[in-house]
């Protein structure tokens, strides 16, 4: 087998949604089928410097680093203070800049195939169009934190907030974010929609209602025609 390599800069491909969407799930299965995708077309185990993906790898905000799992734990503990709207904010735009700047840049430079559990969507739903705070602010330090790092692909798991909180409330006991009320969360997912609308090409929206097996395959779907066109892939020839 022999393909065509057009690329050599890893990928960030970022997960997406509103509480009990099913990212983590996602998330995990979108890496195994991953693994085996380009190991059927002779990638990974021949790991040859001219393959544009050497590894892929999966992370998480907040929490990617072990610094960040301290910030996670801040972030998420139910029972400290109550938390300010702008301190919450800050701990997300620190937590992000530690992960892009320690873990995401380094790996993509290596080209590093990256799935990412939330990156700067989350902050614009969640303490913009949640919390109410100013989205221009948001931008700001999403840049600072970020260094202008943008997602190649985010996948939004879109689910009505309802049976979202429901799949989260079945799985324990809810983080102090989980425990806002359903209104935050009918903004959030607003300020999903709407950062979908403004970005189609790079926010690609997906049933999240769906079983969990045809969420997979709509993600798998999308990530075949992505992979094709961003590595050239033309067909697999033989040898
Ligand atoms: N946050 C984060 C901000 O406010 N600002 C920010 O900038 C950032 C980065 C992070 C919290 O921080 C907030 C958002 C969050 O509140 P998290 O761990 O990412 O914490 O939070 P969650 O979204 O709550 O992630 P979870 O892991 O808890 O939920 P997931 O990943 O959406 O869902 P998952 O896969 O764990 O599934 C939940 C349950 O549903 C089932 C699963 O089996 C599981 O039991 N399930 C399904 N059931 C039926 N049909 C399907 N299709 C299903 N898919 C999954």
């Amino acid at each position: 087998m022999r393909l065509r390599i057009m690329e050599k800069r890893g990928k960030l491909i970022v997960f997406e949604g509103g509480e009990g969407c099913g990212k983590t799930t996602q998330l995990q299965h979108t890496q195994q089928w991953l693994e085996q995708w380009l190991s059927d077309r002779g990638w990974l185990e021949n790991a040859q410097p001219s393959f544009p993906i050497a590894a892929i790898a999966s992370t998480r905000e907040p929490g990617g680093t072990p610094l960040c799992q301290n910030i996670r734990q801040v972030l998420l503990t139910p029972d400290l203070e109550p938390m300010q709207d702008r301190t919450e904010l800050l701990l997300y735009a620190a937590d992000r800049a530690q992960h892009v700047a320690g873990y995401l840049q380094p790996l993509l430079a290596q080209s590093t195939l990256i799935l990412c559990d939330r990156y700067t969507d989350s902050t614009v739903a969640y303490q913009g169009y949640g919390r109410g705070l100013d989205l221009d602010l948001i931008h700001q330090l999403n840049t600072i934190a970020t260094q202008g790092l943008i997602p190649d692909l985010t996948l939004w798991l879109d689910l009505e907030v309802e049976l979202g909180l429901a799949r989260a409330q079945a799985r324990g006991s809810r983080d102090r974010i989980e425990q806002a009320d359903v209104a935050f969360h009918q903004r959030v997912r607003q300020g999903f929609m709407e950062l979908h609308q403004a970005h189609p090409d790079r926010i690609l929206r997906i049933d999240a209602a769906q079983p969990i097996d045809a969420v997979s395959q709509a993600i798998q779907t999308v990530l075949e025609t992505k992979l094709t066109q961003w590595y050239a892939i033309p067909a697999i020839c033989n040898p």
